[in-house]
């Protein structure tokens, strides 16, 4: 088949982002009502903020921000983790960012699959938090025999899924029908099992020794966990949840509200109790119940460079050294003033964030005809000055693995938290995947790099 017969890898992850968007709203409602308060607060915002209004249309952010979302699963084998990355190939997104969370106390690690170039961002930015289980943190050694044979049993690809990413493979593309039918076949991976692969006592000593482990291990398949809008004001739609009926965590994870906003805000519902059932005696099913779904809301703010993010991570543990925030709210209100009283020290306004090096820009030509009046290989900082070249902030795409934890520790109870002995395993992980997962700070640094570079071109008469 020729190139031009393929659908892009831009339109299926369109198109399976938009199907597993529907799919979620009707097993978990909640997020439906979600969605329409992000919605809202979103048109507002843009009404309010002529200046980002604009910014966001002429960088052609626009029509992605109501597109915008990513969700995320927990495997359970090496194995589960290299097929769903052929999987995920198909679709355009590829393993970026490695993260160990079980340093704090949960025990898996991740990375995100999503999309890279900027053309492929814009068309649709849905990316997928991916967790692989460690069993290896399993203390009973017979708890985690009967974990690995449990798993080694499933199969959470449909037959016709790993055909058609063999044929994807194999051909460079998938044609429309075969786009169609990869969605549909690729859906049912997410999908909600309501049936357990374990029995009560089982499942109850895999949920002792952690929750997580319990949610990973007692299903068929990893079930989509929560799906997340991006919203421009995440402040107001953590106020406006509870009129709406949502009751969400106590805090917004990630740094504090500012006039600028830097890397990632979250905040989730809390995760719904449902009805399930697991395996009896004589074919039985006995009634139970499972915690795991629940919904979460984003804002992004520019991406920031190894000297910015050690700065906020240095202010997010300064702030967590006066006061961590309780599960239960107690001290949310002096947590948020900790935060804010910290965080003073983080530049709030765009210049200052660039000049010192803390944040990624993208610098584009504002006024041509100023520009054609300087001498190539001007320095870009003349040509700021001088207002022939613009820049604005690149958007953090990735996750932060302290608001990260923080997010699965309010959806697998509040007591959760466990202590691991930490062991950084990126090379392992890594070797279950079966590529290396791209550095997000070599990447944001080359995006920026490649607009300085485009400048320069139109300066010499070449465009980029
Ligand atoms: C993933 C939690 C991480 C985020 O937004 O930081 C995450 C999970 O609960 O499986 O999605
Ligand atoms: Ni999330």
């Amino acid at each position: 088949m020729n190139a031009h017969k393929f659908v892009s890898p831009d339109a299926i992850r369109s198109a399976f982002s938009a199907a597993m968007s529907a799919m979620y709203k009707q097993e978990v409602p909640a997020y439906g009502t979600l969605m329409g308060l992000v919605a809202d607060v979103n048109t507002r915002v843009l009404q309010e903020d002529s200046y980002l209004h604009e910014r966001l249309s002429e960088t052609d952010s626009l029509e992605r921000i109501s597109e915008e979302r990513h969700g995320a699963i927990r495997l359970g084998t090496a194995a589960e983790l290299a097929m769903m990355r052929r999987v995920f190939a198909v679709m355009g997104m590829f393993p970026v960012g490695y993260y160990d969370l079980s340093a704090a106390g949960v025990p898996v690690h991740s990375t995100a699959f999503r999309p890279v170039d900027d053309a492929a961002l814009k068309r649709n930015p849905f990316r997928v938090f991916t967790s692989l289980l460690r069993l290896d943190l399993i203390t009973d050694e017979k708890l985690r025999r009967e974990s690995e044979e449990v798993l080694s049993q499933r199969n959470i690809f449909t037959p016709g899924a790993i055909t058609l990413v063999e044929k994807a493979e194999a051909a460079g593309g998938l044609g429309e029908e075969d786009a169609r039918a990869f969605v549909a076949e690729v859906l049912e991976t997410f999908r909600w099992h309501d049936r357990a692969n374990v029995s009560t006592d089982l499942y109850h000593r895999l949920h002792d020794a952690h929750r997580l482990i319990a949610d990973v291990v007692s299903f068929k398949g990893p079930h989509i966990n929560h799906l997340t809008p991006r919203t421009l004001d995440i402040d107001a739609v953590q106020a406006q949840m509870p009129e709406r009926d949502i009751n969400p965590k106590a805090v917004v994870e990630g740094p504090p509200t500012r006039k600028c906003p830097i890397l990632l805000r979250q905040t989730s519902f809390k995760a719904l109790e449902e009805e399930v059932s697991f395996i009896g005696e004589d074919g039985q099913w006995v009634p139970g119940s499972h915690t795991a779904r629940f919904g979460e809301i984003e804002q992004r703010g520019v991406a920031l460079t190894p000297k910015g993010r050690a700065l906020y991570d240095k202010l997010l543990n300064d702030t967590r050294a006066i006061l961590r925030p309780a599960p239960d709210g107690s001290n949310a209100s002096q947590y948020v003033k900790a935060l804010g009283d910290t965080f003073s020290a983080f530049p709030d306004n765009w210049a200052d964030i660039r000049v010192q090096g803390l944040g990624y820009f993208a610098y584009s030509v504002k006024n041509a005809t100023m520009l054609a009046a300087f001498k190539p290989n001007t320095n870009i900082e003349t040509l700021i000055e001088a207002g022939a070249v613009q820049f604005d902030p690149i958007t953090y795409e990735d996750f932060l693995p302290v608001s990260a934890a923080g997010i699965f520790q309010s959806n697998l109870g509040d007591n959760d938290a466990q202590d691991f002995v930490e062991s950084p395993n990126q090379k392992r992980f890594e070797e279950n995947l079966g590529v290396r997962v791209l550095n997000e700070f070599e990447h944001y640094a080359r995006i920026e790099r490649e607009s300085i570079e485009a400048v320069q071109f139109r300066m010499s008469g070449l465009e980029a």
